[in-house]
């Protein structure tokens, strides 16, 4: 398939799956508006326990990311004020008062993160229609991730491809498609609800858990999403996808020519954020012990005003 052939295909999913215009002409929450208020009335009822379970990773020098062209690098952590400051020990206060200030330099993207509306685009334009030129070097003036801090909260589903698979990481390079998602759901006993924040577990984390980050990045063999189970999400009325991937989808990529297919059509398309390098062992060990694959889960960007991604602190509360 030529480039050119590759493009008519996302162009063409892309239209078919399009929710452009579905809630306003000036919308930028996409498919966020899917999550209703009685939506997350309903999720707080899964709260059993009170148990909270983390699904992010610690934004430190052990991140992910292997330093290269991308631009992205770990987070650093640099203290501006602390204890052993002279200028405190010189002074210290009859008090005995102290404070400690830091500053974190970090790529958005670098670590668990959401990938915003205005990350992705082609044609010139990103979702909703808008033009590309509202996301220059001062920011995005339009998507942008502020417009999502109030919902990222809701039924959180894991489908947990991997063990549903009988395995512990899906095969390198496993393009996971609808029918893997629903049979995934079946087994585990879950309906999908509109407004649903689907999170999908390929395993492949434990790679970068056990300090692997050559596997964990490497374009050429990761698991994840297949460009072919948008329509799926488009149908089942999903609000979010987060995966414990890289890049929510698989790669290298399923379309000749294009990067990430699956990016195209979800965000510019659909609207619809993507969670990434999210950590589903401990969720996923909680689900498979008692059966229960549903929960509240919590997890809103920062509202960094006119930024294209965020890190978050993703909670699954049961
Ligand atoms: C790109 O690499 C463009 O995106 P992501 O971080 O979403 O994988």
């Amino acid at each position: 398939m030529s480039v050119e052939h590759s493009m008519q295909l996302i162009r063409d999913t892309g239209k078919k799956l399009s929710n452009w215009g579905r809630w306003g002409k000036d919308d930028q929450r996409g498919t966020l508006n899917y999550i209703a208020p009685e939506a997350i009335r309903d999720a707080a009822t899964l709260v059993k326990s009170g148990t909270t379970i983390r699904m992010g990773l610690n934004y430190d020098s052990n991140g992910p990311q292997i330093p290269g062209p991308s631009g992205r690098f770990n987070p650093i952590h640099t203290m501006t004020r602390h204890a052993g400051d002279a200028e405190l020990a010189a002074s210290p206060s009859p008090m005995a008062f102290g404070y400690a200030d830091d500053i974190v330099t970090m790529p958005l993207q670098c670590s668990t993160q959401w990938d915003g509306l205005a990350h992705i685009f082609y044609d010139k334009q990103m979702y909703n229609g808008y033009s590309t030129s509202a996301v220059l070097g001062g920011g995005a003036l339009k998507n942008g991730i502020e417009w999502l801090c109030h919902g990222v909260i809701g039924r959180g589903v894991l489908l947990d491809v991997a063990r549903h698979k009988g395995l512990d990481i899906l095969q390198p390079a496993y393009a996971i498609t609808a029918t893997d998602l629903q049979a995934c759901a079946d087994a585990q006993g879950i309906s999908m609800k509109t407004g649903d924040i689907l999170l999908v577990r390929t395993g492949t984390m434990r790679r970068l858990l056990a300090g692997d980050r050559q596997a964990y990045m490497d374009p050429a063999s990761n698991p994840g999403l297949s460009f072919h189970s948008l329509e799926w999400l488009h149908d089942n009325r999903v609000a979010v996808i987060a995966c414990d991937n890289y890049a929510v989808e698989v790669r290298p990529s399923e379309i000749e020519g294009i990067r990430l297919p699956f990016h195209h059509v979800a965000i510019r398309d659909m609207g619809m954020l993507l969670g990434e390098i999210f950590n589903f062992e401990d969720i996923a060990t909680a689900c498979a012990a008692d059966g229960v694959y549903e929960f509240l889960f919590t997890g809103s960007p920062l509202p960094i005003t006119g930024a294209v991604g965020s890190p978050l602190n993703p909670l699954a509360v049961r």
